[in-house]
């Protein structure tokens, strides 16, 4: 018995001495990939306020200062402090998200596979934060105390990283009731690491009949939010459905999460495909126009909702629409579609130069969620 107690100690303090070492090495900021500890850089180190200021915007805060505050600093000597609330403007208001949006100029963005901030918040509530780099998002809790917060690039989806051309880098803070009392918080050792492995560029067929069928992740580069968007914490949130229940061709369907802001007030329920992201709608005007657009719909919410789809042309008009009422956790119906010789007759002959096709949901004062499946142009049986 004491055998067996004495090689369970053994092995418990191996295990303890893994997880301090990786502890150790997760809090020397380092990111390991494949095993292999990548090449960093910082981006800002908030070591004066000239430097640390020149490549920051800041949004709707009040104050930022450079702190030498040691329990915050986790590079150099100095950290950023901000506070974007000092105090409430009156009794039941609210504040607005604030954002910082880094330039980054001193490192080059070829081959970064992470970002990594750390963030202090010596309140103790935790907060919400978005950080972003172009299309990658993330939102995060920061719990009271120290964090890092690692985004990952998916550098198939951000090709355009390799072109150095990554313009602005983000950290969004969700505003919140003034009770929640002042948001305070360090942020320090700013960082990249360089990936260590190759990627495949990412592309999408457009020469194939189903432009869209969101079997990959990167399908998701191809959508977006549309219209007045009020916060990026209520925007509209996508992301890769593979519940078979809420697919209807190939492996996946685009799930589209529909929220409210913070004071409860109802944000966009619009999306679109991005510009100039589809197939040539006049080479099967040439091959006998007998064609139609297909765009299923899942409504996942418990009661029934509008939906009317938009065709934008490249001078951005609506030139051609159709609407329909989707009951609570139903599809469309099989004739919602588009024919390509009514939206031919739409263009008037002039061309069907698409820019983009646009999905507008009405009647969802409540959060929810709806599931494209694909987006394709199919011949008339
Ligand atoms: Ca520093
Ligand atoms: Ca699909």
């Amino acid at each position: 018995m004491k055998k067996i107690r004495a090689i369970l100690l053994v092995i418990m303090i191996c295990a303890t001495t893994i997880i301090v070492a990786s502890l150790q090495a997760y809090a020397q900021g380092e990111k390991s990939s494949n095993n292999q500890v990548l090449d960093s850089e910082v981006i800002n180190g908030f070591e004066s306020r000239k430097t640390a200021l020149s490549s920051l915007r800041l949004d709707n805060i009040n104050k930022a200062t450079i702190s030498q505050e040691s329990k915050y600093v986790t590079q150099g000597k100095n950290c950023l402090h901000i506070c974007p609330t000092d105090e409430p403007i009156e009794e039941g208001s609210y504040y607005r998200d604030s954002k910082i949006i880094f330039y980054p100029s001193n490192a080059s963005f070829k081959g970064v596979e992470y970002f990594s901030i750390d963030i202090y918040n010596p309140t103790e509530k935790a907060r919400t934060v978005i950080f972003a780099a172009e299309a990658m998002s993330k939102e995060y809790i920061v719990e009271p105390g120290a964090n890092t917060l690692w985004l990952h690039l998916d550098r198939a989806r951000l090709q355009y990283v390799y072109t150095n051309t990554l313009s602005e880098i983000s950290l969004t803070i969700q505003g919140g009731d003034w009770k929640m009392g002042n948001l305070e918080l360090y942020i320090d050792n700013f960082r990249c690491y360089y990936a260590d492995t190759d990627f495949v560029p990412y592309t999408n067929d457009f020469s194939q009949d189903v432009w869209y069928d969101f079997n990959e992740e990167c399908d998701l580069s191809w959508m977006l939010a549309h219209g007045t968007i009020k916060s990026v914490f209520s925007q509209p949130l996508f992301s890769i459905n593979r519940d078979i229940s809420y697919i209807k061709s190939g492996e996946g369907s685009l799930r589209v999460d529909f929220r409210n802001t913070i004071q409860g007030a109802q944000d966009t329920r619009y999306i679109r495909t991005s510009d100039n992201q589809l197939g040539n709608l006049n080479s099967y005007m040439e091959k006998g126009g007998e064609y139609y657009l297909s765009f299923p719909v899942y409504n996942a919410y418990d009661h029934e909702i509008s939906l009317s789809v938009l065709i934008f042309s490249n001078y951005n008009d609506e030139v051609h629409g159709v609407s329909t009422v989707i009951p609570a956790n139903s599809w469309t119906g099989d004739d919602f579609i588009v024919t390509l010789k009514g939206l031919d007759e739409a263009f008037s002959g002039s061309g069907l130069d698409v820019k983009s096709i646009a999905f507008y949901f009405d009647g969802m004062p409540d959060e929810g969620t709806v599931y494209v499946d694909s987006i394709g142009i199919y011949p008339i049986q």
